[in-house]
């Protein structure tokens, strides 16, 4: 899916996405670790590597009362991998990414869907001015997937735009329920050289049920400036209710 928001991240010049469509923060739950690696051989005359850090978010994401411990790690089959070992055990999801910036970006800790179950928002595609993520939850039967959009494919939620666009998300506890706010515009081509910029776009309220993103209303955001209360977006109201 194609989206405004697509469009304005194109237009910010971040990385291409692999597949789909449709936010994330700094996370006080987030801890640095060093992982634990197995001592392996090392040929004499070389300096075994420094163990790389590992950027770890807790959330209880099988909704077993305990936090989960999230990591993302290189995929066996090439790129990256998100993990999360349950108390039922480990489970993975390859990311739509090539990116190694993956591990260490900023994931968030959320509830998109109002089910009072986590879900994490991972970084996917990280560009200088923007940044794609997609949002992953675990599924008993399934393990762990991406919240997609109705086509089946990942849904994406992004952030930034440079001095392009504007992207945001939120969440709203409206339309009987949570919904997810996805803020997309860019800036207006027909100003005067030296006019201050004027953005014009999309918001679009989504409902998140069962792990599918669902539009359910469209606004359109037409000539407004930079500062415009239309253009602020808050991703911690996102967060999962304590
Ligand atoms: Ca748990
Ligand atoms: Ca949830």
């Amino acid at each position: 899916m194609v989206t405004k928001a697509t469009r304005a991240l194109a237009a910010a010049g971040a990385a291409v996405l692999v597949g789909g469509c449709g936010g994330s923060a700094p996370d006080a739950t987030a801890a640095l670790e060093v992982a634990s690696t197995a001592s392996t051989a090392v040929p004499p005359g070389e300096a075994p590597a420094d163990p790389a850090p590992v950027d770890v978010t807790w959330a209880d994401l099988d909704d077993d009362g305990a936090n989960d411990r999230i990591t993302v790690q290189a995929d066996p089959g090439g790129g990256w991998q998100l993990r999360a070992d349950l108390a039922s055990g480990t489970v993975t999801a390859k990311l739509p990414s090539d990116q190694p910036e993956v591990l260490e970006a900023d994931r968030r800790v959320s509830d998109v869907d109002g089910n009072r179950v986590a879900e994490v928002v991972v970084p996917v595609s990280i560009g200088a001015n923007a940044v794609a993520s997609a949002i992953y939850l675990y599924d008993g039967e399934v393990g762990l997937v991406p919240v997609s959009g109705p086509d089946g494919h990942p849904f994406f939620v992004y952030e930034g735009g440079g001095a392009t666009a504007v992207n945001g998300y939120e969440c709203a506890d409206d339309h009987d329920g949570r919904s997810l706010g996805l803020l997309g515009v860019t800036l207006r081509e027909d100003l005067p050289p030296g006019a201050p910029p004027r953005y014009s776009g999309t918001y679009v309220a989504h409902a998140v049920v069962d792990g599918v993103v669902t539009p359910l209303e469209s606004t359109a955001i037409d000539d407004v400036a930079a500062d415009d209360p239309l253009l602020q977006t808050d991703p911690a109201s996102c967060a999962l209710a304590g």
